[in-house]
């Protein structure tokens, strides 16, 4: 087959072993996967830019190639995302610890980050709180309600032309009623009490969804997330940004902001310039990484 009738596009979703590919004129192509890709060990992921051949007729296409990626994650499984909006709200209680570590993944990986606090009508009170502990941390706070529809215009401005935006978070936090109420949207979404009665997410797969200049990810929740095995203990306090104005003030050269005497970033605590809840669980996922890391290499 020629060169020619190859095309390029984005992969927006998957379904039953097929993907669908949007190609620059914002037309949708089903394509089958090549065997190669099984035989490398390589997963198309939604996100994916790809070189594809197009059906002709009631035929699906072929999925031929995958364009390098600028960044995957196998928790939501998705490729090439360069804002990672992590969706907390009042209820279900937000699990902190799980947001640090998608932080921590996203931001090592280059990611920009963002939290949103959503369903500010049950607790208007909560993103201000969330914005206080992560003020150093290179990471807006945004508070929105997707119920009562405020919020939603700072959201929207902040996805505009930022290249692929994903939205992450526990089941039940309202990414999907978001997406309704920012782009007009009718995606499923699922009462909690029949989430938990079910036991299953409303959203089960990633899709891509592109609207003027946003395009954005919806996921499946999730409220289990181990850091990368390979994470060094000495590469997790980079990031930290909140670290940064410290590094080298400490009495020890390297310092892990551990426990350590004289360390500067304990310093920063108690005089308030660093928020204690961030630095204590910086301090659990260190013990972690240090504990995997002896698993894996003694
Ligand atoms: N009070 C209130 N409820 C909301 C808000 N946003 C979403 N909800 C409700 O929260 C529930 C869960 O919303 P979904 O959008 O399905 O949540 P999700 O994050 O997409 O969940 P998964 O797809 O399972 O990961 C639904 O009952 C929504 O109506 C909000 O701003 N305020
Ligand atoms: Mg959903
Ligand atoms: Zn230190």
């Amino acid at each position: 087959m020629s060169e020619e009738m190859m095309k390029q596009g984005v992969l927006v979703r998957g379904f039953g072993g097929f993907y669908v590919a949007v190609d620059e004129d914002g037309t949708e192509h089903i394509l089958r996967c090549k065997k190669k890709f099984r035989r490398m060990r390589i997963s198309p992921l939604v996100g994916d830019r790809v070189a594809f051949l197009p059906g002709e007729g009631e035929e699906h296409g072929w999925l031929e190639d995958i364009l390098p990626r600028t960044s995957e994650c196998l928790r939501p499984p998705v490729a090439n995302v360069s804002l990672l909006l992590v969706v907390i709200c009042p209820s279900p209680e937000p699990d902190m610890l799980l947001v640090d570590r998608m932080l921590i993944r996203a931001r090592l990986q280059g990611m920009r980050t963002t939290i949103v606090v959503n369903k500010s009508d049950l607790d208007p009170t909560l993103a201000e709180r969330v914005r206080q502990e992560y003020a150093g941390a290179d990471c807006p706070v945004l508070s929105a309600s997707a119920k009562e529809e405020t919020g939603l215009e700072a959201l929207r401005e902040m996805m505009t032309g930022a290249g692929i935006c994903c939205l992450t978070g526990q089941s039940g936090v309202g990414k999907s009623t978001l997406l309704n109420a920012l782009l007009g949207l009718e995606l499923e979404t699922g009462d909690i009490s029949e989430k938990i009665q079910r036991g299953k997410n409303t959203t089960r797969h990633a899709q891509l969804l592109i609207s003027g200049d946003i395009r954005v990810l919806d996921t499946a929740g999730f409220s289990l997330l181990e850091l990368d095995a390979r994470t060094e203990p000495e590469k997790l306090r980079e990031a930290y940004p909140e670290f940064l104005p410290h590094e080298g003030c400490c009495r020890f050269s390297p310092c892990l902001h551990d426990r350590e005497p004289g360390c500067a970033v304990t310093a920063a605590v108690t005089a308030g310039e660093i928020a204690p809840g961030r630095v204590e669980r910086y301090r659990q996922l260190l013990a972690d990484v240090r504990q995997t890391w002896k698993q894996r290499y003694n």
